[in-house]
């Protein structure tokens, strides 16, 4: 994944060629493509393959199972072309590890999440879901873009790790403030895939994450 515009295009629409148009359209503004459950139920798994020709795809399985399971599914997405896969940590050290084994260390752990139920369970432990990620050699974490100042402690735990960061736009969260904060990227879906002109709503957050980049380094 290159480190361009900083900007994930999370693809939650639910058919092919919404799909095709919202990629086309935010492409040359975006790093990377996040899929999820949504496209690969109503479209197929091949879509893993088909948006790997647009740009580097994150396939965004939450895997949160077994090992052995874990790792037929990251197996699975791997061979379709995706770059990385993301999983949940609380299933324990050794089910993170099948992932990072079978992703060849391509994998981004949750820690705490973005939404509002992301406090109740996850912030509590999301400093030792990041500290399992580092352990076991995983590639980065997500960390939410709606409370900027805990992208900011993550960070002090992982270190260098990369962070991911959703929550911009439709969570409330902004994208200045995340990159400020320390991620290495936003991931965004509903305030491209839904704008009237998705092209020019990506466009507008790669410059927002340029400004705050540079104003950073001011
Ligand atoms: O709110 P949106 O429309 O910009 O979409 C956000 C995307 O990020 C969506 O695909 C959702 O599943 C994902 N996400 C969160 O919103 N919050 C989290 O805490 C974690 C994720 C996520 O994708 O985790 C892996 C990156």
């Amino acid at each position: 994944m290159q480190k361009q515009n900083r900007l994930i295009l999370a693809l939650d629409v639910t058919s092919r060629e919404d799909a095709l148009r919202v990629a086309e359209a935010a492409r040359e503004h975006i790093d990377a493509i996040k899929i999820n459950w949504p496209l690969i139920l109503a479209a197929g798994p091949e879509m893993i393959r088909e948006m790997s020709s647009v740009k580097d795809v994150i396939c965004d399985l939450k895997i949160a199972d077994i090992p052995n399971t874990n790792r037929l599914i990251v197996e699975q997405a791997m061979a379709r072309g995706a770059s990385a896969v993301i999983c949940h940590g609380f299933p324990g050290e050794d089910s993170v590890k099948a992932c990072v084994e079978a992703a060849k260390g391509q994998v981004f752990v949750v820690s705490e999440m973005s939404h509002p139920g992301g406090k109740q369970f996850t912030a509590p432990v999301a400093d030792r879901l990041a500290a399992l990620a580092k352990s076991v050699g995983a590639r980065g974490i997500v960390a939410p873009a709606t409370r900027p100042g805990r992208i900011a402690e993550l960070r002090k735990t992982i270190g260098p790790m990369e962070i991911i960061s959703p929550g911009v736009g439709a969570q409330g969260g902004k994208a200045s403030d995340a990159i400020a904060a320390g991620a290495d990227y936003i991931i965004v879906g509903r305030a491209i895939y839904e704008a009237s002109d998705p092209g020019e709503s990506a466009k507008a957050l790669a410059d927002e994450v340029r400004a705050a980049l540079q104003a950073g380094r001011a």
